[in-house]
């Protein structure tokens, strides 16, 4: 029994040994801590993603979405021969205000917002003086520069603008305000008398 004990020892004694043994515990120290500092990373990440999900159900609210967070149907494809285009502006007109824009779509059918993803189906936005077109299921935000048509409307009455230059965008996106891309955008580059 002595001798076990003392081979024990011996063993353990070496200085090497116990560096060894250092090292085996301030490694998974060091495994810790860089698990902790990823997880602080990703925790702020989920943080942003959070966020983003309140602004976007506080839009949904704006359309009298019935989103319950639960289910969301994929993006629809964009049908072939699809298009939106302004029916009266063309790029470089020049108009007086108000003016009564005409929105029409070819084989997209114009819907009500709110409703269930149909593919082939959507409604109009219109974006004034900013974006070119947004991403592919980006809901499309409400304020000024971004009108939603959530009732299927086919035209708008523009007012308001200062004379001068001015970029109108056509973007259609699916029941749940997501866009549909650039797929289906039509931009025209105005001057306001
Ligand atoms: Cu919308």
């Amino acid at each position: 029994m002595y001798e076990l004990i003392r081979l024990d020892k011996a063993y353990l004694w070496p200085p090497k040994k116990i560096f060894i043994m250092k090292l085996r515990f301030f490694l998974p120290a060091i495994a810790l801590i860089v698990v902790a500092a990823c997880n602080s990373t990703s925790d702020k990440k989920d943080n942003k993603t959070d966020s983003t999900a309140t602004t976007q159900s506080h839009d949904s609210m704006n359309h009298n979405m019935n989103h319950t967070g639960i289910t969301v149907p994929a993006l629809p494809g964009i049908p072939m021969g699809a298009k939106v285009f302004f029916k009266n502006l063309k790029d470089g007109q020049t108009i007086t205000l108000p003016y009564k824009i005409e929105m029409g779509s070819e084989v997209m059918k114009v819907d009500t917002a709110g409703g269930p993803v149909t593919e082939g189906s959507g409604h109009h936005h219109l974006l004034i003086d900013a974006e070119d077109f947004l991403e592919a299921g980006t809901v499309v935000p409400t304020d000024s520069a971004h009108v939603h048509f959530g009732k299927g409307q086919t035209s708008y009455e523009l007012k308001g603008l200062k004379p001068g230059k001015h970029k109108l965008v056509l973007q259609m996106a699916d029941a749940l305000h997501r866009s549909y891309g650039q797929g289906l955008t039509a931009v025209v580059n105005i001057t306001v008398k």
